[in-house]
């Protein structure tokens, strides 16, 4: 198969040039194509084919030095620093093509290269954008198959559109020293060298649909975001849509997939989206969200049959795991599964205790989105779903209450700024160390947050029903570190508060912070809670927030004059409100 876009024609000759692989192959999408790179990974020993419960499901076990995202050795090179901004690491292009030339020249010899044509987002859709991943890679392109629309249909749109985002991948050999994941936004291109981990491999997802597509959605008034999007349907029938932004590991493919509680008799969830989410304001002004994604790359530790049966069942045929354990009788297996042990870990090795986790604690499955049973087909609408709030959260063991609303847009957008989140194992680095993750977009905003503050606050210009802003905390915890809210599909309980305020149904107590629910505005029959837990998990402690907005104030004065007047100006107002 060859192309005839000339611009890709000449872009996949001169790689191959420079990368000297063994073969060429064109990914044309297909299943019998799947397939038989799943088979040839067999025989390589890429894949281990899983057994038991499990059909045609098999386990990849990354290099242990390369099992999450790794944010130091992440670039944005725009040809202006100050473009990428504070939130970014810079290296000015020329630089960065030089030092990726050189680890590039040769690295595929004796390898193939595979050509991945993907569109994120439904293929008809105007919001939808190409892009061509070229890897030498099979489990990328396994992966690319699931998570995104990948192969002829996307194709033929790049031929008709004329253009696409550029996205080079090479494992390399996997040496730390030399591993980089490049960002040229201003060339619409990608360059990712020495990882195969998903986040830094998988170039449609984080450097595709969030830090070159961030960097577009700014010029083109439109925005990409690290959101699930989520139906909610009463049990009268009234649908909303929800769009929640959570840091990585922090709850939105859980959120995403809820499984409403037998107390929640009629309602029901459908899935939209588990990680990202592009939205556009349509003609009425109203916000609108497509998922660009086909498929969801999920945190397997922690998911069991309580926690969310959905996702357990749905992992059972048709996945691929990354880096979990397997019993004796070849299944999976993770922290919290409940059910069979471990006998080789995620390493290879037989399991022992004192060695760890048996699964990595960001181990992974790869699954297509139509797997799961709550899929809403509205996923390939192309004109989206109508978006009624949108939420912001973080792992927060103390300070965040369970929920608030923002008073406005503005003042959400502060909100959202002002989001911190403790660490966990998706990126490399220290895990639970509280951190500022603004829109939790930190590790993947394209461009400098001042800028993307500043374009979030100008929807309030361009639109006058815009979505309710709300914060949630489901990870609040007491002096024991138990959590003192149950989570998971319990959260539908919150979603209800939030969806009746958007209705103006539901009563507020105004605050410093914003709008809290009082305790008895959440439903929480049948819930096995102490008493005082949700005066806790409402509660303002005043000094701990004053030490909050101080800290907010700083984080935000450190993006200097480029920070928009009114953001510092909601931020004056959060302050002289908590006194
Ligand atoms: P990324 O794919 O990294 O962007 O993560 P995500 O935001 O989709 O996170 P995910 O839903 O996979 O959850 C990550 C971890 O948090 C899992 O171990 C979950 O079991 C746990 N988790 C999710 N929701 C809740 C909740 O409501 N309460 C508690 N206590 N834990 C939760
Ligand atoms: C995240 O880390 O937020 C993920 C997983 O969704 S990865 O695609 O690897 O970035
Ligand atoms: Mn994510």
């Amino acid at each position: 198969m060859t192309t005839s876009n000339e611009a890709l024609q000449r872009w996949v000759t001169e790689i191959a040039d420079l990368t000297k692989p063994a073969n060429i192959h064109w990914c044309d999408g297909s299943e019998a194509e799947y397939q038989s790179l799943i088979d040839q990974m067999l025989e390589t020993g890429d894949l281990l084919r899983l057994d038991g419960g499990y059909e045609n499901c098999y386990l990849h076990r990354s290099d242990p030095s390369d099992v999450a995202r790794v944010e130091h050795l992440t670039f944005v090179c725009t040809s202006d620093e100050t473009d990428a901004g504070p939130n970014n690491n810079w290296m000015a292009p020329a630089e960065a093509r030089t030092k990726m030339d050189d680890l590039f020249a040769g690295c595929m010899a004796g390898r193939t290269l595979y050509v991945i044509p993907y569109c994120m987002g439904p293929i008809d859709s105007p919001y939808a954008r190409c892009g061509v991943e070229i890897t030498d890679s099979a489990y990328v392109a396994i992966n690319m198959k699931l998570m995104t629309r990948m192969g002829k249909p996307a194709l033929q749109r790049i031929e008709r559109d004329g253009t696409f985002v550029r996205g080079l991948h090479s494992i390399g050999d996997l040496n730390p020293d030399r591993r980089f994941i490049m960002h040229f936004p201003e060339e619409l291109l990608i360059q990712s060298f020495g990882s195969g981990y998903g986040g830094n491999a998988l170039l449609g997802k984080k450097c595709h649909a969030l830090r070159i597509a961030s960097y577009q959605a700014r010029q083109e008034g439109w925005l990409a975001e690290h959101m699930l999007i989520v139906e909610i349907e009463s049990p009268q029938g009234e649908k909303h849509y929800l769009a929640a932004a959570f840091p990585s590991a922090c709850g939105k493919t859980n959120l995403a997939m809820l499984i409403p509680p037998e107390t929640q008799a009629g309602w029901k969830v459908r899935t939209l989206g588990d990680d990202i989410a592009w939205l556009h304001l349509d003609e009425t002004g109203q916000l609108r969200a497509i998922n660009p994604e086909a498929g969801y790359f999920g945190v397997v530790p922690g998911t069991n049959e309580q926690t969310n049966c959905n996702a357990y069942d749905m992992i059972k045929s048709d996945a691929i795991f990354t880096n979990v354990a397997v019993t004796a009788d070849n299944e999976p297996w993770w922290e919290d599964k409940n059910v069979g042990t471990p006998a080789i870990d995620w390493k290879g090795q037989p399991y022992a205790s004192e060695n760890g986790p048996a699964a990595h604690p960001n181990s992974r499955f790869t699954v297509s989105a139509k797997q799961n049973p709550t899929y809403s087909p509205l996923a390939d609408d192309p004109a989206g779903v109508p978006i009624s709030a949108i939420i912001f959260g973080g792992r927060r063991r103390e300070l965040a209450p369970l929920v608030y609303q923002a008073r406005n847009w503005n003042h959400g957008v502060l909100v959202g700024a002002g989001v911190a989140s403790e660490t966990t194992a998706a990126a490399t680095g220290e895990v639970g160390v509280v951190r500022r993750d603004p829109m939790a977009m930190k590790p993947f905003c394209g461009y400098n947050f001042a800028d993307y503050w500043a374009h979030w606050l100008s929807f309030a210009e361009r639109s006058e029903n815009l979505p309710e802003i709300f914060h949630v905390n489901w990870f609040r915890r007491d002096a024991d570190g138990r959590f003192l809210w149950p989570g998971f599909g319990e959260n539908l309980r919150v979603l209800r508060w939030i969806i009746e305020r958007c209705e103006n149904r539901a009563d507020a107590t105004e605050t410093a912070i914003g709008y809290l629910p009082l305790a008895a505005d959440i439903d929480t029959n049948g819930l096995d809670m102490r008493d005082g837990d949700m005066d806790w998990l409402l509660s303002i402690d005043t000094a701990s927030w004053r030490e909050e907005a101080a800290a907010i104030g700083e984080y935000l004065q450190s993006y200097g004059d480029r920070l928009p007047a009114s953001l510092a100006d909601e931020h004056k107002k959060l302050q002289d409100a908590l006194g």
